[in-house]
């Protein structure tokens, strides 16, 4: 039997987690989960899912100095006044933050018939700005590059119809294309924790080694029951779809009572990292479709993930 290295030591989860719930929410809120944080101005900033009982969706914003304590603001982010998008209604989430140069670019899916993807950008996180939709239907998860690659925005995006990780590029982030595979899901080229389908998580991270990128593998259990991971995986600079090695074992898995038991049991979800300029890593993620929690671990870490096997 092949011996693999455990690579539970590579994130530390935070001990007062879950660090956000629907108790700090002013309204309506059965859950507060899959967020994304960025800094800003010397602060910490999330943009909040927040799901209402009645099962819709709202964004708000929420603020640290530390990226622990959070308070969250009183105001719901106002979202597009378009026709295009009230067909949605307040079917949208998973919201990931990507800054490229003074802009925050917000990207989320919105749900009807089914899934697509949007974009919204915001240079102060008081306005934003609807900059359209990324995809046609079938895509739930896409999350920007923090720089353009061989002068084109880029992209990680996941069509449901294959349920695996694409490249895309575009000249203006309005006209899309040179779609490539990057990962496939399935038990040979991610393991058993994505045999079912995988999607990126936050902004891939620039590192010396390659773009190490961090996304989600879902397992089924007995053909029905999902199972959500965190996974590590390296590309090349250049050509970001060129795989350099994908971490055998999943960094992140349900083990906490706040992860195996909420709306959606037996899930982590992370949309977003924040890298600290000392090379440590705050992993945030959503917990059970329910609870914003927090796990902390380095670039360095990360990159042992991704290349020890
Ligand atoms: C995915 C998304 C996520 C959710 C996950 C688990 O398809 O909808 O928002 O956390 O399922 O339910």
């Amino acid at each position: 039997m092949a011996r693999v290295l455990s690579k539970k030591r590579i994130v530390r989860r935070y001990a007062k987690n879950p660090i956000i719930t629907n108790d700090m929410i002013p309204y309506s809120c059965r859950g507060v989960y899959n967020s994304s944080a960025v800094k800003y101005n010397g602060k910490y900033l999330m943009i909040l899912r927040c799901e209402g009982y009645n099962l819709l969706d709202y964004f708000m914003v929420a603020e640290s100095a530390d990226g622990y304590d959070w308070s969250v603001r009183r105001d719901i982010i106002p979202m597009p006044d378009t026709e295009e998008f009230r067909h949605f209604g307040h079917n949208y989430y998973d919201p990931r933050i990507t800054r490229i140069g003074d802009t925050y670019y917000i990207t989320f899916c919105c749900h009807a018939e089914e899934a697509r993807m949007a974009l919204m950008s915001t240079k102060n996180f008081e306005s934003f700005q609807w900059e359209g939709f990324l995809t046609g239907a079938g895509y739930r998860n896409t999350v920007l590059f923090p720089e353009k690659i061989n002068g084109l925005y880029t992209a990680l995006e996941r069509p449901n119809s294959v349920g695996s990780i694409w490249l895309t590029q575009s000249p203006d982030l309005v006209f899309w294309g040179k779609q490539k595979p990057v990962l496939w899901a399935g038990k040979h080229s991610v393991g058993v924790w994505g045999i079912k389908k995988i999607g990126p998580c936050g902004t891939p991270i620039r590192t010396k080694k390659g773009w190490l990128i961090i996304f989600h593998g879902v397992e089924t259990i007995c053909d029905y029951e999902y199972l959500y991971h965190t996974g590590v995986m390296l590309t090349d600079l250049k050509d970001p779809s060129r795989v350099i090695r994908v971490g055998t074992e999943p960094i992140l898995s349900p083990e906490m009572p706040y992860e195996l038991c909420g709306h959606a049991p037996n899930v982590v979800f992370s949309s977003s990292q924040i890298v600290e300029e000392d090379g440590s890593v705050k992993l945030y993620y959503g917990a059970s479709d329910r609870y914003q929690c927090l796990a902390e671990t380095t670039v360095d870490l990360l990159l042992e993930a991704a290349l020890e096997r």
